[in-house]
């Protein structure tokens, strides 16, 4: 029986596309869809990379180094000002539509369920997002790898969520858009669902041959698992 979720944040239950409403601001003008990807594939190899070399620096400073990386292959030249209004923005992303109704429904159907967050991200950037967008509220802890100083989906990542809630991997679910979390989680013990935003889950669930234990389509789903126990 499921007894916590453990929530991944970026791109999961924020919209990490919706940071490219900015850009007109900043007066860049790219496919903000390749921008966003090659920004966002560089910060994960970086953060990888380090986890592999036994190194670790925050997910947030990996994020500006990937930034100029990225700025760099669109020969794009922003001031230090206007690099940090874009580091910053991230603080100001929007949340998935269904976020706040999924997660109202699980905490008020099932009152013992434990929700955590468990992100690459620093906890206290975490907790200032969550607490902007308006959905703070909805979690008893907001956890983060900077505890081990490992990156998901390495095993000792998601073994915190063992060491702070005191239940065992095997009786939390691990919910994630991404597949290389729902391939860590699994391996780690933990139970699955994968959250289907947009193509990309879809493609790379199906070419890498993940098999999460439950696959919705947005968080209002989770209410239809039965080991979570709405309504009881
Ligand atoms: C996380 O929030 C980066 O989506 C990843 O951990």
């Amino acid at each position: 029986m499921i007894e916590a979720l453990a929530f991944d944040l970026f791109g999961t239950l924020i919209d990490n596309a919706s940071i490219s409403k900015i850009f007109p601001d900043l007066d860049i003008r790219v496919d903000s869809k390749l921008f966003l990807e090659i920004w966002r594939s560089k910060h994960l190899q970086y953060a990888w990379l380090l986890t592999i070399m036994n190194r670790y620096e925050s997910f947030s400073a990996l994020s500006l180094k990937a930034l100029r990386f990225t700025l760099k292959v669109f020969e794009i030249e922003l001031s230090e000002e206007q690099t940090r209004r874009l580091i910053e923005a991230r603080m100001h992303i929007d949340p998935y539509p269904d976020s706040k109704m999924g997660l109202s429904k699980l905490k008020s159907g099932n009152k013992k369920l434990v929700l955590s967050i468990l992100s690459n991200g620093e906890a206290d950037i975490s907790n200032n997002i969550l607490s902007t967008v308006g959905l703070r509220e909805y979690f008893d802890h907001i956890l983060s790898v900077e505890d081990v100083r490992k990156y998901k989906p390495s095993g000792d990542a998601y073994k915190i969520v063992y060491d702070i809630l005191g239940v065992p991997l095997s009786n939390v679910l691990m919910v994630s858009s991404h597949t290389w979390d729902i391939a860590g989680a699994q391996s780690a013990g933990m139970v699955t669902c994968l959250v289907e935003r947009g193509e990309e889950s879809k493609m790379t669930s199906d070419q890498i041959g993940i098999s999460p234990d439950y696959i919705v389509s947005s968080l209002e789903g989770l209410l239809e698992i039965k080991e979570i126990s709405i309504g009881k």
